[in-house]
């Protein structure tokens, strides 16, 4: 088989990387490890930037997502026995919306499927080939059999497990990683959410959210030792523990039932540079990480696709190799200010093992700060609602 990009990886990166360039009529083939119904049962990002929204409307995506997502304005932020609101349209006239990762990624198969573009599924071993010269192929094998697809490009879009940032040598590649001592235990439930906006609540238990997918649908989240087995956690002890770590008046009205989805997971910072080598391109989760405070992950993949889809068509257009060949400068300075974002608020709102009270009373300070400040306000608002591409 020959295509002309092919992509590594069916997660909302890949789709719509595909959907951007089948538009501009650029041919790719995308290769999936797993199934459809597979990715569509990870439950994951909630909050959608406004960059990313438009990049939706854009691939002609927007309707459901108008209709059925909701737009916050700001965000609650709670510690000890108070809670205030940072209000993003006043701040930087922004907004963020709520609008699941599933969802987005459902939009995405759907639009693929009407263009007719292909996607196959259950590839094992993807392997990819000669990325520094100018014919560059991916080999994976389905049903038994090896396969080839020659190709002009390749885009790495295969999460932080995949195959396609290990191809780029060690020698080359510079890797950054911050571990954090915990993790996040998150239930989906379907009952009303306890508030309209988000809760992020700073308590000295460890860290609370309170999150949504829609009105029947509730996302809560509490910081957890990476020692906890999500076994070990009944519905029971989640309510209880949510309870105590957000304020009264949205413990004593919280409404729970049974967890549809429970799980943990861990919390990291995680940067590899360069993102392109010869005529492969990382994006997304396959080439940085950050932690979910602050949503900024599917956002991140977003600007990646927009910054590697304009690169392509100019070139395929006849415009130049301006845009691919800084592709990796342009996406990292933004991924860099976004993981500087996540690792704030990370340390803002978690508690840390060896944090002492001296961290403790700092930590204090700066929700004091970000209170009484509205510049300091200004600066969460610009930095959530997220940064311009
Ligand atoms: P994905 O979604 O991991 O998709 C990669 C795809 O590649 C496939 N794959 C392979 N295919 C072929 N060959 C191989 N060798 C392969 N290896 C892997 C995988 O099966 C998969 O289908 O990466 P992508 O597309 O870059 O998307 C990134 C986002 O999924 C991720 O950044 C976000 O989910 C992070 N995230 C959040 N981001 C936000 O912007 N807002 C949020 O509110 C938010 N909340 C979250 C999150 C992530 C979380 N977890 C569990 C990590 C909350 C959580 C709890
Ligand atoms: C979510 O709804 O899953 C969510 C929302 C905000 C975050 C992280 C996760 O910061």
């Amino acid at each position: 088989m020959r295509t002309q990009v092919c992509i590594i990886g069916a997660g909302p990166s890949g789709l719509l990387l595909g959907q951007l360039l089948h538009l501009a009529g650029i041919e790719t083939i995308i290769i999936e490890r797993k199934t459809k119904d597979y990715v569509l049962g990870r439950i994951r990002a909630g909050v959608l930037e406004t960059g990313m929204c438009n990049l939706l409307r854009k691939v002609g995506l927007g309707t459901r997502m108008d209709a059925e997502g909701f737009v916050h304005d700001g965000t609650l932020i709670a510690a000890a026995d108070r809670m205030f609101r940072v209000d993003f349209k006043e701040r930087v006239n922004q907004t963020v919306m709520v609008y699941g990762q599933t969802e987005v990624t459902r939009d995405l198969y759907t639009a693929r499927e009407t263009a007719g573009a292909p996607i196959i599924y259950d590839a094992d071993g993807v392997t990819l080939h000669d990325v520094t010269t100018d014919a560059p192929y991916v080999t994976y094998i389905k049903d038994g059999t090896e396969h080839r697809v020659t190709c002009d490009y390749i885009a790495g879009c295969d999460g932080f497990h995949g195959a396609s940032r290990p191809t780029i040598p060690s020698s080359v590649r510079k890797e950054f990683e911050k571990v954090y001592p915990f993790g996040w235990l998150g239930v989906l439930s379907e009952t009303p959410p306890v508030n309209h906006e988000l809760i992020y609540a700073n308590h000295a238990r460890g860290f609370a959210l309170c999150s949504m997918r829609n009105q029947a649908l509730s996302r809560y989240y509490v910081q957890v030792p990476l020692s906890d087995k999500v076994e070990n956690w009944t519905d029971q002890m989640f309510w209880d523990e949510l309870r105590r770590r957000i304020p009264q008046d949205a413990a004593d009205t919280l409404v729970t039932g049974d967890s549809i989805e429970k799980s943990i997971a861990p919390l990291r910072s995680f940067i590899s540079e360069p993102m392109r080598w010869g005529r492969l391109f990382l994006v997304g989760d396959a080439a940085h990480i950050v932690p979910p405070t602050g949503a900024k992950g599917l956002n991140l993949a977003a600007s990646d696709v927009h910054y590697l889809s304009e690169g392509l068509i100019a070139l395929y257009h006849g415009d130049g190799d301006e845009g691919i060949e800084r592709y990796s400068q342009k996406a990292l300075a933004r991924v860099w200010k976004a993981s500087r974002f996540s690792w704030w608020m990370t340390s803002l709102l978690h508690k840390f093992p060896d944090q002492g009270d001296f961290g403790q009373r700092i930590q204090e300070a700066e929700i004091d700060y970000l209170e009484s400040s509205l510049v300091a306000q200004t600066s969460l608002a610009e930095n959530y609602v997220g940064l311009p591409y």
